[in-house]
C-alpha cells in the first residue's frame, strides 16, 4: 500500500501524531507490535502538563480527560519527616492534571478507529527501508504471517525505547547519551482511596517513595528498590510496610491498604539520541529520549514531539515549507534536554544514593533551599509544569 506517513508504534506519541495528521488531511498508517488490549492496559504515566492537556484538546481527544481528569494545584515534597507544599498555581500560575496513560491510549485508539484510522495491531517483524537516497522509503511487516509493504514519504519512529526505528539508523549517523541510574521503582496500583488529595514525593533514608493516584478510588504508589530486586520478592504486605515507613507519619496513619491490582518494577535511566532525524525517518517520544519518571516528563515529551512533528509535516504538505521539518530535531531536543536535566536533578534530590554522607548533606541543603527560597520553589514549579526556555 501507499501512504504519506508510516508511523511505527501505537503508544501515546504514535496515536496522537496520527490524529493530528488526520486533522491536517494527511494520510498515515500506525503499525503497532502489540495487541490493542496490551497497549491500553500498560500502566505508566499519570501526570499531565498543561501543554499536554492543550494538545489533547486540540486533537479532539480530551472529552473524558476534561470530565474525569483531576486538576492538582500543587504537590508535597517530604524530607525525612518534614513536608513542604509546592504550590504550582501560586508559584508558576498553572496546574497539572492527573489522568492515566491507559486512559489516554484508550481515548486515542477509540477516536482513531471511529474516524476509520488505519491501525495495525500485532504487526510483526517491522523493518524500515530506504530512509535515505533516491526513491521512496518503505516499511515491511507481517500480519498473521502474511508479509506487507507500505511505501511512504516519511517514517515516524514512535516505537519507544526498545523499538526498531532508532536502531535502524546506522551507528555513525546517531549519537547516544546515556546514564543508567543504579536503582528502580516498584509500582503498585490498588483499588484504595489515595492517601492525600495531592501527590507526595518523599525522600527517606530507606529510599524514595511516591504517593500518586489514578482517581479518587484508585491509588498508584511507588518505592525505590534495588536494581536486582524482583517483583516476587515484594508481596503486598512487604510493599505496604515499606511505603508506610517512608512517607510522612500523618500520611502513614491515613494509608488505606488493599490487594494490588498491578505490581511491576521499572529500571531508571536517562537516554537521549541525537539527532532525532535520519533522512526520511523522524523519531518521537521514548524512541529518542527517556528519563527517570521522578519529574513525570516522559509522556509529556512524547505528546509535545507529536505536536511539533505533526505541525512540521503539515507545513511540508501545505506549502512545501520544509523549515519546520529541518528544525524539528533541534527544537525537540532542546525541550528534551530540559526535561532530562530536571528529572535527573529531582531524582538526585529525592532518592537514596548510597551511604555517602556528603550526598545526604547536599540533599538536605537542596530541600532547605526549596523550603526557604521562593525563587528555588518557582524554578521547581515551572519545570514540573513543563515551562521550559524555548530559545537559547
Ligand atoms: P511507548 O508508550 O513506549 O509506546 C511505543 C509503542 O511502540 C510499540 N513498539 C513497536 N511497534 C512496532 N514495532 C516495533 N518494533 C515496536 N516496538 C515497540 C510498543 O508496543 C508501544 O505501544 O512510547 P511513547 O509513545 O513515546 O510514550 C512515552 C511514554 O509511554 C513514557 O514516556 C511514559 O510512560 C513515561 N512515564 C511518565 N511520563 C509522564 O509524562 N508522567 C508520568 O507520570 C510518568 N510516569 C512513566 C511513569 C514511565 C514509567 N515506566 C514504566 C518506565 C511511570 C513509570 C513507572
Ligand atoms: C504516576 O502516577 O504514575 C506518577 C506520578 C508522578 C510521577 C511519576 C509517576 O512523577
Amino acid at each position: 500500500m501507499r501512504t504519506q506517513i508510516a508511523i511505527i508504534g501505537g503508544g501515546p506519541a504514535g496515536l496522537l501524531l496520527s490524529q493530528f495528521l488526520h486533522l491536517d488531511g494527511i494520510e498515515s498508517i500506525v503499525l503497532e507490535k502489540r495487541s490493542r488490549a496490551h497497549v491500553e492496559a500498560r500502566i505508566r504515566a499519570g501526570v499531565l502538563e498543561p501543554g499536554t492537556v492543550k494538545l489533547l484538546r486540540s486533537a479532539g481527544a480530551a472529552a473524558r480527560l476534561d470530565d474525569e481528569g483531576l486538576r492538582h494545584d500543587g504537590f508535597h515534597l517530604a524530607f525525612d519527616g518534614k513536608t513542604i507544599r509546592v504550590d504550582l498555581k501560586a508559584l508558576a500560575g498553572d496546574v497539572v492534571t492527573v489522568y492515566g496513560q491507559t486512559e489516554i491510549t484508550k481515548d486515542l485508539n477509540a477516536l482513531r478507529l471511529a474516524l476509520n484510522g488505519n491501525i495495525v495491531f500485532r504487526a510483526e517483524d517491522i523493518a524500515l527501508h530506504r530512509l535515505t537516497g533516491g526513491g521512496h522509503a518503505y516499511v515491511t511487516y507481517r500480519e498473521n504471517g502474511v508479509r506487507h509493504e507500505v511505501v511512504c514519504d516519511f517514517v515516524a519512529g514512535c516505537d519507544g525505547f526498545h523499538g526498531v526505528s532508532r536502531t535502524s539508523i546506522p551507528e555513525g549517523a546517531i549519537r547516544n547519551f546515556e546514564r543508567v541510574v543504579p536503582f528502580g521503582w516498584l509500582g503498585v496500583l490498588s483499588k484504595t482511596p489515595p492517601v492525600a488529595d495531592e501527590l507526595i514525593y518523599a525522600r527517606h533514608r530507606r529510599g524514595f517513595a511516591l504517593c500518586s493516584m489514578r482517581s479518587r478510588t484508585r491509588s498508584r504508589y511507588y518505592v525505590q528498590v534495588g536494581l536486582t530486586d524482583r517483583v516476587e520478592e515484594w508481596p503486598d504486605d512487604r510493599f505496604w510496610g515499606e511505603l508506610r515507613r517512608r512517607i510522612p507519619p500523618d500520611a502513614a496513619e491515613r494509608l488505606v491498604t488493599g490487594e494490588s491490582e498491578e505490581k511491576s518494577i521499572a529500571p531508571l535511566r536517562s537516554f537521549v539520541a541525537e539527532p532525532m532525524r535520519f533522512g526520511r525517518l523522524f523519531l518521537a517520544g521514548d524512541a529518542a529520549h527517556i528519563m527517570p519518571p521522578t519529574g513525570a516528563k516522559g509522556l509529556n515529551l512524547a505528546a509535545s514531539d507529536a505536536g511539533l512533528l505533526a505541525a512540521a509535516f503539515a507545513a511540508h504538505y501545505r506549502g512545501g515549507d520544509d523549515g519546520p521539518l529541518d528544525a524539528y530535531s533541534t527544537t525537540a531536543l532542546r525541550r528534551a534536554w530540559q526535561a532530562v536535566r530536571f528529572s535527573w536533578w529531582l531524582t538526585g534530590l529525592t532518592h537514596r544514593l548510597g551511604n555517602d554522607p556528603f550526598e545526604g548533606r547536599m540533599q538536605k541543603a537542596g530541600f532547605e533551599a526549596l523550603a526557604g527560597s521562593r525563587a528555588a520553589a518557582s524554578a521547581l514549579a515551572e519545570n514540573y509544569l513543563g515551562i521550559f526556555p524555548t530559545t537559547a
